[in-house]
């Protein structure tokens, strides 16, 4: 898809579809005011067209029939998004009016932008690094103040300028060894102690944002917390408390779930999608079987589990099975309808498992919020630790872990020997650069722009 040739210009509709106030058909490239000037008629008779100015006028075709009445902004390069001409026409939102302005757009010569074009033009212009290009949906996709606030910091280009400054050190470092190398006369002994003092320190700042991932992913990917449990001991019930809504069926026959029922919520600035499942039991019919099994694969997906049993009722070995498979998984047993007399002692749980145990009562609501303030600590240890830069991209994650691993191998390599093979310094050297340059786009291969800006949705 990069196949890019600038020469085009593009246009898309870069609002959603649908019926709104207004909608954006955005055009980037050489002719985009050209081709504007087709079908746009401006209010006023010969306008001075200036750059960055909004105009009032209609959309006519090409028999002349009015099609809208619409404000265009014209934009010269290079002070725009792609840095290139650009023009956006503010219309009515509705799908009929957007379709037929892109067509003529279309039909005056632009082509049709892919998904994330305009920003991979951005991109490919220097306007913004890839840390930057992959922020932008970031920003478009967070839900939560929190990570809202760290995606914009990556927009501002945070991240990669950090990035840039570690991997300048290190091309400074690869430059002294590669000077020593290649001229032993002049440069005289290089000491490996003072390269590895200089590694040290690069080493311990991506260390410091390699772990910070962990932060990062909860803020992006959020938590899944599957809620299981015999069948009619609330688990639906449950469900539709925390979320404050009648999200999932609920009646006194036992097997009423069969699929999986998901919603989510935030807490502590963390999106938390909850998972009603079906109720465990030997299945009674095809249904259900097929209803059980998701419940198990959903499962071994959770970050937490809550366990929910029926603690009006007797207990049943059951329980104990279930348990037992599910104990090496972080979890909360939760004990329902707490509201009704009492017939599950603690005692007759508490060999079940280590989990943390948690009386509530999904009628009442009694116990609810400290069931919420239990799932927090369990996940997120009493909050999310969001400080300084905080990656939040696997891609970046999994850089950084290659970056980490090339430079321990050159710091070990120069702790081993008094004269340390520096060639092998250096090419582990050269790899670890190049891992940061994938993050900030410095190195990257056609394929990997491909996947990362086909995630973009249109007009972006
Ligand atoms: N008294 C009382 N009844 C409850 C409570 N929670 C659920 N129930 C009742 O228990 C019955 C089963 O509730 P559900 O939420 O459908 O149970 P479930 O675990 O989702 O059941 P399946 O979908 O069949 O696995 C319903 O009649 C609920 O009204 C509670 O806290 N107290
Ligand atoms: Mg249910």
């Amino acid at each position: 898809m990069t196949s890019h040739d600038a020469a085009d210009t593009i246009a898309a509709i870069s609002t959603p579809l649908g019926e709104a106030g207004i909608g954006i058909v955005r055009l980037s490239g050489p002719i985009a005011w050209a081709i504007a000037h087709r079908f746009f008629r401006p209010h006023r008779s010969r306008p001075a067209w200036q750059s960055h100015r909004l105009y009032l006028g209609h959309i006519v075709d090409l028999q002349g029939e009015i099609i809208d009445e619409v404000m265009v902004s014209f934009m010269r390069a290079p002070y725009t998004y792609t840095r290139e001409d650009v023009v956006e026409i503010n219309c009515h939102s509705g799908y009929g009016v957007l379709r037929r302005i892109l067509d003529l757009a279309l039909a005056a010569g632009a082509r049709l932008a892919r998904p994330g074009e305009f920003t991979l033009r951005a991109f490919l212009a220097g306007r913004l690094d890839l840390t930057q290009a992959e922020a932008v949906l970031e920003v478009i996709r967070a839900r939560t103040e929190t990570h809202l606030q760290v995606a914009a910091a990556h927009l501002q280009g945070g991240l990669g300028r950090r990035l840039t400054r570690v991997r300048q050190a290190l091309l400074d470092l690869l430059a002294r060894v590669e000077a020593a190398l290649d001229f032993p006369e002049e440069t005289g002994e290089l000491p490996p102690a003072s390269v590895q003092e200089g590694l040290d320190l690069q080493l311990r700042s991506l260390k410091t944002l390699a772990d910070s991932y962990e932060a990062g992913r909860l803020l992006r990917e959020g938590l899944l917390v599957v809620i299981a449990g015999r069948p009619n001991v609330g688990k639906s019930s449950l469900l539709n408390r925390l979320l404050d809504m009648e999200r999932a069926i609920v009646t006194e026959i036992p097997g009423t779930t069969r699929d999986l029922v998901e919603e989510s919520i935030t807490l502590k600035g963390v999106v938390v999608r909850f998972s009603d499942t079906a109720g465990l039991r030997p299945a009674q019919d095809r249904v259900e079987e097929l209803g059980i099994a998701r419940t198990r694969e959903r499962l071994g997906q959770a970050d937490l589990v809550l366990y929910l049993v029926d603690g009006s009722a007797p207990g049943a070995p059951e329980d104990g099975a279930a348990l037992a498979e599910l104990a090496g998984q972080p979890g909360l047993l939760v004990i329902n309808k707490i509201d009704l007399a009492p017939s599950l002692t603690d005692a007759e749980l508490s060999p079940y498992t280590g989990w943390p145990l948690t009386k509530i009562s999904a009628k009442t609501g009694q116990g609810i919020e400290a069931l919420k303030e239990e799932i927090v600590a369990q996940t997120l240890g009493g909050g999310l630790k969001v400080a300084g830069e905080v990656i939040t991209q696997a891609r970046h994650h999994q850089h950084l872990g290659q970056c980490l691993t090339y430079l321990n191998q050159s710091r070990e390599l120069l702790a081993a020997d008094e004269n340390p093979p520096w060639e092998l310094v250096a090419l582990e050297l050269g790899s670890a650069i190049r891992e940061l340059g994938e993050i900030t786009g410095e190195e990257v291969g056609e394929a990997i722009l491909d996947r990362i800006f086909g995630q973009f949705c249109l007009g972006k």
